[in-house]
Protein backbone atom coordinates (compact mmCIF):
# COMPACT_ATOMS: atom_id res chain seq x y z
CA UNK A 1 0.00 0.00 0.00
CA UNK A 2 1.21 3.75 -0.51
CA UNK A 3 1.88 5.31 2.12
CA UNK A 4 -0.31 7.88 4.17
CA UNK A 5 0.18 11.74 2.80
CA UNK A 6 1.23 13.92 5.73
CA UNK A 7 4.33 16.12 6.34
CA UNK A 8 7.44 14.13 6.56
CA UNK A 9 9.28 11.09 5.30
CA UNK A 10 7.74 9.14 2.38
CA UNK A 11 4.20 11.02 3.10
CA UNK A 12 5.84 14.58 2.54
CA UNK A 13 5.05 17.31 -0.02
CA UNK A 14 7.33 16.65 -2.54
CA UNK A 15 5.98 12.92 -2.35
CA UNK A 16 2.07 13.93 -2.66
CA UNK A 17 1.26 13.16 -6.29
CA UNK A 18 3.49 10.10 -6.02
CA UNK A 19 0.94 8.81 -3.83
CA UNK A 20 -2.20 8.53 -6.19
CA UNK A 21 -3.40 9.35 -9.55
CA UNK A 22 -6.31 11.79 -7.31
CA UNK A 23 -3.28 14.16 -5.82
CA UNK A 24 -2.26 14.76 -9.47
CA UNK A 25 -3.10 18.60 -9.23
CA UNK A 26 -0.38 18.66 -6.40
CA UNK A 27 2.14 18.53 -9.00
CA UNK A 28 1.40 19.78 -12.07
CA UNK A 29 -1.23 22.33 -10.82
CA UNK A 30 -0.13 25.63 -11.89
CA UNK A 31 -2.37 27.91 -9.02
CA UNK A 32 -1.22 25.66 -5.93
CA UNK A 33 -1.50 26.95 -2.30
CA UNK A 34 0.30 28.53 -0.32
CA UNK A 35 2.23 31.56 -1.75
CA UNK A 36 4.77 33.83 -1.04
CA UNK A 37 2.95 36.82 -0.47
CA UNK A 38 5.59 39.48 -2.01
CA UNK A 39 3.49 42.04 -4.13
CA UNK A 40 -0.13 42.93 -4.09
CA UNK A 41 -1.70 45.27 -6.68
CA UNK A 42 -4.26 48.23 -5.58
CA UNK A 43 -7.58 47.11 -6.50
CA UNK A 44 -9.97 48.10 -3.97
CA UNK A 45 -11.91 44.78 -3.10
CA UNK A 46 -15.05 45.11 -1.48
CA UNK A 47 -14.96 44.55 2.11
CA UNK A 48 -15.43 41.42 3.82
CA UNK A 49 -18.61 41.21 5.62
CA UNK A 50 -18.37 38.91 8.57
CA UNK A 51 -21.78 37.01 10.43
CA UNK A 52 -20.42 34.65 12.42
CA UNK A 53 -23.29 34.35 15.27
CA UNK A 54 -22.92 30.60 16.21
CA UNK A 55 -20.61 29.35 18.16
CA UNK A 56 -18.34 26.46 17.37
CA UNK A 57 -19.75 22.60 17.76
CA UNK A 58 -17.07 20.24 18.60
CA UNK A 59 -12.94 19.99 17.75
CA UNK A 60 -10.98 16.89 16.19
CA UNK A 61 -7.35 16.09 16.01
CA UNK A 62 -7.30 14.60 12.96
CA UNK A 63 -4.18 13.58 12.27
CA UNK A 64 -3.04 16.42 9.75
CA UNK A 65 -4.34 18.95 11.76
CA UNK A 66 -6.07 20.04 14.72
CA UNK A 67 -10.39 20.99 13.34
CA UNK A 68 -12.89 22.82 14.77
CA UNK A 69 -16.39 22.06 13.54
CA UNK A 70 -19.26 24.47 13.01
CA UNK A 71 -23.02 24.38 12.97
CA UNK A 72 -24.50 25.81 9.58
CA UNK A 73 -24.99 29.27 10.43
CA UNK A 74 -22.11 31.36 10.55
CA UNK A 75 -21.71 32.81 6.85
CA UNK A 76 -19.42 35.62 5.08
CA UNK A 77 -20.23 38.13 2.41
CA UNK A 78 -17.64 38.29 -0.45
CA UNK A 79 -18.15 40.01 -3.44
CA UNK A 80 -22.25 40.06 -2.74
CA UNK A 81 -21.54 36.31 -2.62
CA UNK A 82 -22.66 34.48 0.60
CA UNK A 83 -20.23 31.57 2.01
CA UNK A 84 -21.02 29.36 4.76
CA UNK A 85 -18.09 28.41 7.23
CA UNK A 86 -17.86 24.78 7.23
CA UNK A 87 -14.39 24.30 9.54
CA UNK A 88 -11.27 25.98 11.06
CA UNK A 89 -7.73 24.35 11.88
CA UNK A 90 -4.45 25.44 12.38
CA UNK A 91 -1.15 24.70 11.01
CA UNK A 92 2.16 25.62 12.24
CA UNK A 93 4.27 27.15 10.84
CA UNK A 94 2.12 29.43 8.68
CA UNK A 95 1.75 28.23 5.36
CA UNK A 96 1.23 31.20 3.45
CA UNK A 97 4.58 34.09 3.93
CA UNK A 98 3.92 37.53 3.67
CA UNK A 99 6.85 39.32 2.44
CA UNK A 100 8.98 36.19 3.01
CA UNK A 101 8.14 36.27 6.52
CA UNK A 102 6.91 32.95 7.93
CA UNK A 103 4.44 33.15 11.24
CA UNK A 104 4.15 30.82 14.00
CA UNK A 105 0.69 29.25 13.21
CA UNK A 106 -2.23 30.26 10.70
CA UNK A 107 -5.86 29.31 10.73
CA UNK A 108 -7.79 28.50 7.65
CA UNK A 109 -11.68 29.17 8.18
CA UNK A 110 -13.29 27.13 4.89
CA UNK A 111 -16.12 28.16 3.53
CA UNK A 112 -18.07 26.87 0.77
CA UNK A 113 -21.05 28.52 -1.39
CA UNK A 114 -24.28 26.52 -2.59
CA UNK A 115 -22.62 25.88 -5.40
CA UNK A 116 -19.73 24.06 -3.22
CA UNK A 117 -17.35 26.66 -4.50
CA UNK A 118 -14.77 27.23 -1.48
CA UNK A 119 -13.42 30.49 -0.06
CA UNK A 120 -10.19 30.34 2.86
CA UNK A 121 -9.98 33.03 5.27
CA UNK A 122 -6.81 32.94 6.70
CA UNK A 123 -5.70 34.47 9.93
CA UNK A 124 -1.85 34.83 10.85
CA UNK A 125 -0.72 34.47 14.79
CA UNK A 126 2.64 35.75 15.99
CA UNK A 127 3.86 35.15 19.48
CA UNK A 128 2.58 37.47 22.32
CA UNK A 129 -0.33 37.91 24.82
CA UNK A 130 -2.68 34.22 25.11
CA UNK A 131 -5.76 34.27 22.47
CA UNK A 132 -8.39 33.64 25.19
CA UNK A 133 -10.66 32.22 21.98
CA UNK A 134 -8.07 29.71 21.91
CA UNK A 135 -7.63 29.13 24.96
CA UNK A 136 -10.81 28.15 25.29
CA UNK A 137 -10.51 25.77 22.51
CA UNK A 138 -7.01 24.48 23.43
CA UNK A 139 -8.55 23.57 26.51
CA UNK A 140 -10.30 21.07 25.05
CA UNK A 141 -7.24 19.54 22.94
CA UNK A 142 -8.18 15.92 21.78
CA UNK A 143 -5.58 13.43 22.51
CA UNK A 144 -7.21 10.93 20.51
CA UNK A 145 -7.15 11.07 16.80
CA UNK A 146 -10.57 11.16 15.13
CA UNK A 147 -12.63 11.09 18.45
CA UNK A 148 -14.08 14.35 18.20
CA UNK A 149 -14.53 16.26 21.51
CA UNK A 150 -17.98 18.88 21.99
CA UNK A 151 -17.10 22.03 23.44
CA UNK A 152 -17.58 22.71 26.81
CA UNK A 153 -17.97 26.58 26.68
CA UNK A 154 -18.96 28.65 24.26
CA UNK A 155 -15.99 29.81 21.57
CA UNK A 156 -16.82 33.72 20.32
CA UNK A 157 -15.77 32.89 17.10
CA UNK A 158 -15.43 36.54 16.19
CA UNK A 159 -12.26 36.78 18.82
CA UNK A 160 -10.73 34.66 16.55
CA UNK A 161 -10.69 37.40 13.32
CA UNK A 162 -8.82 40.65 13.60
CA UNK A 163 -10.81 44.02 14.21
CA UNK A 164 -9.27 45.10 10.56
CA UNK A 165 -10.41 42.56 7.91
CA UNK A 166 -8.32 44.36 5.40
CA UNK A 167 -6.66 41.30 3.47
CA UNK A 168 -4.89 39.81 0.59
CA UNK A 169 -6.87 37.85 -2.29
CA UNK A 170 -5.80 35.58 -5.14
CA UNK A 171 -6.89 32.22 -6.39
CA UNK A 172 -5.51 29.32 -5.30
CA UNK A 173 -5.54 25.51 -4.16
CA UNK A 174 -6.52 23.74 -0.86
CA UNK A 175 -3.13 23.18 0.50
CA UNK A 176 -3.56 19.69 1.30
CA UNK A 177 -4.35 16.46 -1.19
CA UNK A 178 -5.63 16.23 -3.55
CA UNK A 179 -4.77 19.72 -4.02
CA UNK A 180 -7.83 21.17 -5.91
CA UNK A 181 -7.48 24.40 -7.41
CA UNK A 182 -10.24 27.29 -7.84
CA UNK A 183 -9.97 27.73 -3.66
CA UNK A 184 -10.42 31.93 -3.43
CA UNK A 185 -7.67 32.58 -0.69
CA UNK A 186 -8.07 35.39 1.47
CA UNK A 187 -5.08 35.84 3.85
CA UNK A 188 -5.83 38.83 6.53
CA UNK A 189 -2.73 41.39 6.98
CA UNK A 190 -2.91 42.06 11.07
CA UNK A 191 -2.03 39.21 12.77
CA UNK A 192 -3.60 38.05 16.19
CA UNK A 193 -1.29 36.70 18.94
CA UNK A 194 -0.69 33.19 20.73
CA UNK A 195 1.19 32.92 23.66
CA UNK A 196 4.46 30.38 23.67
CA UNK A 197 2.35 28.02 25.52
CA UNK A 198 -0.28 27.73 23.48
CA UNK A 199 2.07 27.20 20.29
CA UNK A 200 3.81 24.30 22.02
CA UNK A 201 0.39 22.27 22.93
CA UNK A 202 -0.21 22.36 19.58
CA UNK A 203 3.39 21.65 18.07
CA UNK A 204 2.84 18.56 21.03
CA UNK A 205 0.07 17.22 19.66
CA UNK A 206 1.07 17.35 16.25
CA UNK A 207 4.82 15.71 16.52
CA UNK A 208 5.70 18.07 13.71
CA UNK A 209 4.91 20.72 10.98
CA UNK A 210 1.65 20.42 9.46
CA UNK A 211 3.32 23.45 6.94
CA UNK A 212 3.21 22.39 3.15
CA UNK A 213 5.83 24.74 1.05
CA UNK A 214 5.29 27.51 -0.48
CA UNK A 215 4.29 27.32 -4.52
CA UNK A 216 5.88 29.28 -7.25
CA UNK A 217 2.80 31.97 -8.51
CA UNK A 218 2.78 30.98 -12.21
CA UNK A 219 1.48 34.90 -13.12
CA UNK A 220 -0.69 34.97 -10.51
CA UNK A 221 -1.69 38.43 -9.25
CA UNK A 222 -2.04 38.97 -5.65
CA UNK A 223 -4.51 41.65 -4.95
CA UNK A 224 -5.22 44.42 -2.03
C1 LIG B 1 -7.02 20.13 6.70
O1 LIG B 1 -6.89 20.98 5.55
C2 LIG B 1 -8.46 19.70 6.99
C3 LIG B 1 -9.26 19.41 5.71
C4 LIG B 1 -9.04 20.48 4.66
C5 LIG B 1 -7.57 20.59 4.35
O2 LIG B 1 -6.25 18.96 6.56
O3 LIG B 1 -9.11 20.68 7.76
O4 LIG B 1 -10.65 19.38 5.99
C6 LIG B 1 -11.30 18.19 5.95
C7 LIG B 1 -12.76 18.28 6.14
O5 LIG B 1 -10.70 17.16 5.78
O6 LIG B 1 -9.72 20.11 3.45
C8 LIG B 1 -11.53 20.17 1.90
C9 LIG B 1 -10.90 20.68 3.13
O7 LIG B 1 -11.42 21.58 3.78
C10 LIG B 1 -7.28 21.63 3.28
O8 LIG B 1 -7.78 22.89 3.66
S1 LIG B 1 -6.87 24.16 3.50
O9 LIG B 1 -6.54 24.31 2.12
O10 LIG B 1 -7.64 25.23 4.07
N1 LIG B 1 -5.54 23.93 4.31
ZN1 LIG C 1 -5.41 24.72 6.12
Amino acid sequence: AHPHWGYEGEGAPAHWAALSTDFHMCEIGRNQSPIDIHDALSAHPRPLKVNYTLAPDSIVNNGHTVQVNVLPGNTVTLDGETFTLQQFHFHAPSENTIKGKSFPMEMHLVHADAGGEVAVVAVMFNLGAANPALAALWQNLPQQVNQPVLLSQKVDLNALLPASRTHYRFSGSLTTPPCTEGVRWLVMKTPLTLSQGQLTQFIQLMHHANNRPVQPLHGRVVIE
